[in-house]
């Protein structure tokens, strides 16, 4: 077993070790918290999934942009660039990762203390504030002109995505492929109107920005006043569209179950909650976005959410070799479940639309 202090010893820490403990459940990384003694500051170790971002080094390297491109920011406003923005901590030979003996990348980074994640937008005033965090966010690195390693080919990509169905439905390596019959078609019918939005972005009438990609609420922290400090798990900031990140967020926060709901009567699309992050969102975005990014903003939720069916559901089909899972039919409970999620959005989609249009409009005046 990898002894986890031996690793934490690679990094430029203040203060002794005292332990390294298991944090959260990502799907992706292995998490861990690093406690010194005495009351020094604490730490977080990820080892970091080699098999999806790849190379991590470049990734550090696209993370380690955005934070110093957000502290400048911060410090000029006058804010703390240590709990406003992450700080990568960097191994003893100043690399931003640590390379184990099994060929494990390792990273570390500041734990930032007296925060608050959430695990659900219980209220709008909550989603409120997330849409303000994501919009913040995306405008603190509008004016990053560095260029970032696209570490992920094709992540919210539907044209990838759709080239990784065709061969898992061709290969069905574990002979999955006959009980969902009825899922299939829940993607093929709406193939063509997904491609058609990413045509869009791929032609550029949809513009390439520095987007998060995994928005979701516990990827931002709160203070104990409920504002928003910083967003975290920049593993995924690419050069994409940046309604990625307010159709993922939309997946997640407006969603009245859970995204594995057993029971699709808890699932339902939450449009106070859509309302809320959109306000927040829009108000520190509408400056720069262009029309089409705001045409095609409720949209977005859809795109991601569907993306999110396909992408369960290639993993159930391939043998459950992405995401972690805890039963041999959790990608397919989760791929339902997210159905039941588009569906409820797809209901409500007059009213999204219609929302996002008129405040848009009230904010121009
Ligand atoms: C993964 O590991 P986590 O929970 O941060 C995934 C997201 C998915 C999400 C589903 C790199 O994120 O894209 O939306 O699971 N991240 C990656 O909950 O694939
Ligand atoms: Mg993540």
């Amino acid at each position: 077993m990898t002894n986890l202090t031996n690793i934490a010893q690679h990094f430029q820490l203040e203060g002794e070790i005292e332990n390294v403990e298991p944090l959260g459940e990502g799907f992706i990384n292995d998490t861990f918290i690093i406690t010194t003694k005495n009351g020094g500051p604490r730490y977080i170790l990820q080892r970091k999934n080699k098999n999806i971002f790849s190379p991590i080094p470049a990734m550090m390297e696209n993370i380690q942009k955005v934070c110093t491109h957000i502290k400048k920011k911060v410090v000029a406003a006058g804010g703390d660039p240590l709990r406003e923005a992450m700080t990568v901590i960097p191994a003893n030979d100043g690399k931003l990762y640590f390379l184990d003996d099994e060929e494990e990348f390792w990273a570390v980074c500041l734990f930032i203390e007296d925060t608050i994640a959430y695990e659900a937008a219980e209220t709008p005033e909550l989603a409120y504030a997330g849409g303000k965090g994501i919009g913040k966010f995306q405008s603190l690195v509008a004016d990053l002109k560095e260029p970032l390693v696209n570490i992920l080919p094709g992540f919210h990509d539907i044209r990838y995505r759709f080239k990784q169905w065709d061969e898992v439905l061709a290969k069905d390596p574990v002979g999955r492929k006959a009980e969902v019959s009825k899922e299939i078609s829940w993607i093929e019918s709406r193939k063509e109107e997904m491609l058609a939005f990413w045509e869009l972005v791929e032609n550029g009438e949809i513009p390439t920005r520095i987007s998060h990609n995994d928005t979701k609420i516990n990827n931002i922290l709160f203070d104990k006043n409920g504002e928003v400090l910083c967003v975290i798990d920049l593993d995924t900031v690419l050069s994409s569209t940046v309604l990625n990140d307010f159709g993922d967020a939309m997946r997640f926060y407006t969603n009245t179950g859970l995204e594995d709901d057993k029971n699709l009567d808890n699932v339902s699309m939450d449009l106070e909650i859509f309302k809320a992050f959109a306000k927040g969102y829009l108000e520190e975005t509408a400056s720069f976005l262009s029309p089409k990014e705001i045409d095609y903003l409720a949209f977005s939720a859809r795109y991601i959410t569907y993306e999110q069916v396909l992408r369960f559901l290639i993993d159930y089909i391939d043998g459950d070799n992405y995401y972690k899972t805890k039963s041999p039919d959790h990608n397919l409970v989760r791929a339902r479940a997210q159905y039941k999620l588009l569906q409820s959005m797809e209901d409500q989609f007059a009213e999204m639309d219609s929302f996002v249009m008129t405040y848009f409009s009230e904010l121009q005046n």
